[in-house]
C-alpha cells in the first residue's frame, strides 16, 4: 500500500511540474534520441518539459539554467558539456531552491548539494568493456590501436579513455599508437580517422579503432572504407552507445561491438523529482544506467528495435 501511495503521490506530484532541460545539443544520434525519448516520458508523466539546445557550448547552457531559474521552474535537468564550471549557476539554482538533475554526464565538484541526482552510466566501465572485448578478440596477438576521444573536458571522454586504457594496461601486446578528439560527431570522427590512416601506412599498421561513441565510429567506417580498407575485418571496431546505425554497420560486417547506453536518462530523473516534490524523498546521487555488451549477432534485432526511437 505504501508503495503505490508513494507513486500515487509521485504521479501526482508529477502532473502539474514544470521543467526546465539545458541539452547540450544534437552532435549525435543518441543525444537527439535522448531528446526526443525525454519528450515521450514527459507526455506520459504530464509535465510540461522546456527544452534549451546549447549547440555544445557551456556558456549557453549557464544561460539557459539562469532563464528556468528565472522562470522559477520545478526543477532543472542539465547534461553537462563539460565537468568543469557550474558551481556557481548551480550554486543559483540552490539558492532558489530549484532541484538539479544531471543527465548523461556528471560534474566535478566539491559540493554535491549541488544536484539531487545523477542518471549516467558508469562511463569508466564502458571504457573497461570495450577493452577487455578487444583484448578477448586479439587473444594475445599484436594490436595497434587508434582512439576517438569525446569532446574535450567531459566526463565520458575523461572515464572512457581511463576504463579503456585500465584494461589494456595488462595485454603488452595491444597498443595504444594514436589517440584524438573527435567530439562525438561522424564528421569529426572521420576527419581523425583520415589521418590517423595517411599517418599509419594508409591503416596497414592499425589493427582496431576504439571510438568514445558510436557515431565518431561510423565516420570513421565511411574513413576505412575510403582508404580501400575493411572495417570489421582488416581493422577491428568497437564503440559505445548502442545506436541502430551501429547495429546496421554490425549487420553488413563493418562494425564488431558497442556498448549499451540507454538514451531513456529522463525517465528515471522524473520519476525522483515527483518522489522528492510530493514528500521529501531523498533520491540516491547517482542513479546507474546498463552498459551491456552487444556484438554482430543479435544485430538485426537490435537494429529492429531501435530505428524508431528518434535517433
Ligand atoms: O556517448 C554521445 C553523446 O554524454 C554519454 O554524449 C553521453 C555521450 C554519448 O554525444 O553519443
Amino acid at each position: 500500500v505504501f508503495s503505490c501511495a508513494l507513486s500515487f503521490a509521485g504521479a501526482a506530484a508529477a502532473a502539474d511540474m514544470t521543467i526546465g532541460f539545458s541539452q547540450i545539443g544534437s552532435e549525435s544520434g543518441w543525444r537527439a534520441a535522448e531528446t526526443s525519448v525525454s519528450k515521450i516520458e514527459a507526455e506520459k508523466r504530464g509535465i510540461d518539459l522546456k527544452i534549451a539546445d546549447a549547440q555544445q557550448k557551456q556558456e549557453n547552457q549557464i544561460k539557459a539554467i539562469r532563464s528556468f531559474i528565472a522562470q522559477g521552474v520545478d526543477a532543472i535537468f542539465v547534461a553537462p558539456v563539460v565537468a568543469t564550471g557550474w558551481d556557481d549557476v548551480l550554486g543559483e539554482a540552490k539558492d532558489a531552491e530549484i532541484p538539479v538533475v544531471l543527465l548523461d554526464r556528471t560534474i566535478d565538484t566539491k559540493d554535491d548539494s549541488l544536484y539531487l541526482t545523477a542518471v549516467t552510466s558508469d562511463t569508466v566501465h564502458e571504457g573497461a568493456v570495450a577493452g577487455e572485448w578487444l583484448a578477448k578478440e586479439v587473444a594475445g596477438k599484436d594490436c595497434n590501436v587508434v582512439e576517438l576521444q569525446g569532446t574535450v573536458g567531459s566526463s565520458p571522454a575523461i572515464n572512457r579513455k581511463k576504463g579503456f586504457d585500465e584494461a589494456i594496461a595488462s595485454h603488452s601486446n595491444i597498443k595504444l599508437i594514436r589517440s584524438q578528439t573527435g567530439d562525438f560527431t561522424r564528421t569529426k570522427g572521420k576527419e581523425v580517422m583520415e589521418s590517423f590512416i595517411k599517418a599509419e601506412g594508409g591503416g596497414k599498421n592499425i589493427c582496431a579503432v576504439y571510438a568514445h561513441n558510436d557515431d565518431m565510429q561510423i565516420g570513421a567506417i565511411q574513413a576505412i572504407k575510403e582508404a580501400g580498407l575493411k572495417p570489421g575485418t582488416d581493422i577491428l571496431m568497437v564503440s559505445i552507445d548502442a545506436v541502430p546505425d551501429i547495429f546496421k554497420a554490425m549487420a553488413d560486417g563493418e562494425a564488431n561491438a558497442t556498448v549499451e547506453l540507454t538514451p531513456n536518462m529522463a525517465g528515471p530523473a522524473f520519476d525522483a523529482v515527483a518522489a522528492f516534490k510530493a514528500d521529501g524523498t531523498v533520491p540516491p546521487k547517482w542513479i546507474q544506467t546498463e552498459s551491456k555488451l552487444y556484438l554482430p549477432d543479435t544485430a538485426q534485432a537490435e537494429y529492429e528495435a531501435r530505428k524508431d526511437l528518434g535517433y
